[in-house]
């Protein structure tokens, strides 16, 4: 059955993070971003949202690129074919290159959309076999050692199943050794997201002694030569973030051994297809996968549910719970964390439900196309 899409909204939305999050690049608190909707002939409403930020520091794209790219390239695009199943996007939008985020915001409306004519939840739309998913949690740079071992400690209360620390050049190994000596056998991987060169490769060494779960992104953010030089010498894993963005970067990185783990957006490789096309490669190749996240509200943290729900997500993502984020996410429920898992919902497409009270707060304009 085609799907018979009447009218797209673009809703952009500006929300503040309970707390500032800071990473190698800098600090986030005010949340810049846009909501897709999805509206068919029979009224159902497919939700996708962008991950890209306001300025350029995580790729390339922001939310203005992303949002030119879906008026004047994605949405015209799609509007000169029919769809029966959201995994044809990828060949319509291939006139297109890169600008992943914009895609995978349409793609997500999309599939959300399709999940709900299903009748069926987007976990299982997805292939996805879990129903319920161990999640973690990503502590930005505190600042003290005091506030993060506090951060730490709440944390653990709350039952993530592992944490995550950024890290930088100077911020390192004093870090996790201190860390370490007040959580000794707490699962804890460290995120660099490209702060560091071969030529650190003394500081990096060291953090070997504190038997991380891996270290994420140590390296240049288009590199996969130096992060293999790099695993040769380090008894880590690393994990590679902004070095991915397609399947075919998956497989060059697994061939030059850049990496051992693999940390799944589907912003960042241009869709759900796209990422299970990844999740599926790297089930076949015994490298283990979670999902990332971008800081995303309810819509973007309701698909990465359902991504996480493919058996080979086996290692505790980002995906916190709304309110560590959030003092009200645009969703309801909220997506809630107990004992370090959040539940798949069983409801149709990404199954929460948009709560348009706090949509309207948070909205500081909408566009509509018609169809
Ligand atoms: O590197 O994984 C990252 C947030 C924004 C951009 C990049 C990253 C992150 C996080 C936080 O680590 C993940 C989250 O809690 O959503
Ligand atoms: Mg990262």
């Amino acid at each position: 059955m085609l799907l018979s899409i009447e009218k797209i909204i673009l809703h952009r939305l500006n929300m503040r993070l309970n707390h500032p999050f800071v990473t190698s690049f800098g600090t986030t608190q005010d949340k810049d971003f846009f909501m897709i909707e999805v509206i068919d002939s029979d009224g159902h409403r497919g939700y996708g949202e962008s991950v890209a930020f306001d300025a350029p520091w995580y790729t390339e794209e922001t939310v203005e690129t992303t949002l030119h790219m879906l008026i004047d390239f994605l949405i015209p695009l799609l509007k000169r074919h029919s769809i029966g199943h959201p995994k044809e996007l990828a060949d319509i939008f291939k006139p297109i290159r890169r600008n992943h985020m914009a895609k995978a915001a349409l793609e997500g409306a999309i599939w959300d959309l399709y999940a709900k004519r299903q009748g069926i939840s987007l976990a299982q739309a997805l292939g996805g076999e879990k129903s319920s998913i161990d999640v973690g949690i990503s502590i930005g740079i505190q600042p003290t050692i005091t506030s993060l071992l506090n951060k730490i400690e709440q944390s653990l209360e709350k039952g993530y199943k592992r944490i995550k620390l950024k890290i930088k050049p100077g911020h390192d190994v004093h870090l996790i050794r201190d860390v370490r000596e007040h959580f000794p056998t707490t699962p804890i991987m460290v995120d660099a997201n490209s702060a560091y060169s071969l030529d650190d490769l003394p500081i990096l060494k060291q953090l070997d002694a504190f038997d991380l779960m891996m270290i994420e992104q140590p390296l240049h953010q288009d590199d996969l030569i130096d992060h293999a030089k790099l695993q040769k010498e380090l008894d880590t894993p690393i994990c590679l973030d902004e070095s991915i963005h397609s399947l075919n970067d998956v497989k060059q990185a697994i061939e030059l051994g850049s990496c051992q783990i693999i940390n799944i957006k589907s912003g960042r490789v241009g869709g759900l297809t796209e990422s299970v096309r990844i999740h599926d490669y790297c089930q076949k190749h015994h490298i283990p996968v979670w999902c990332g996240g971008m800081l995303e509200a309810g819509v973007g943290r309701a698909h990465n549910i359902a991504l996480t729900s493919l058996a080979n997500f086996s290692l505790p993502g980002d995906t916190a719970g709304s309110s560590h984020y959030w003092e009200k996410d645009i969703i309801s429920p909220d997506v809630v964390v107990e004992n370090g898992k959040i539940e798949v919902p069983a409801g149709a497409g990404i199954g929460y439900e948009i709560d348009r009270e706090a949509l309207k707060r948070f909205t500081v304009s909408k566009q509509v196309i018609d169809f």
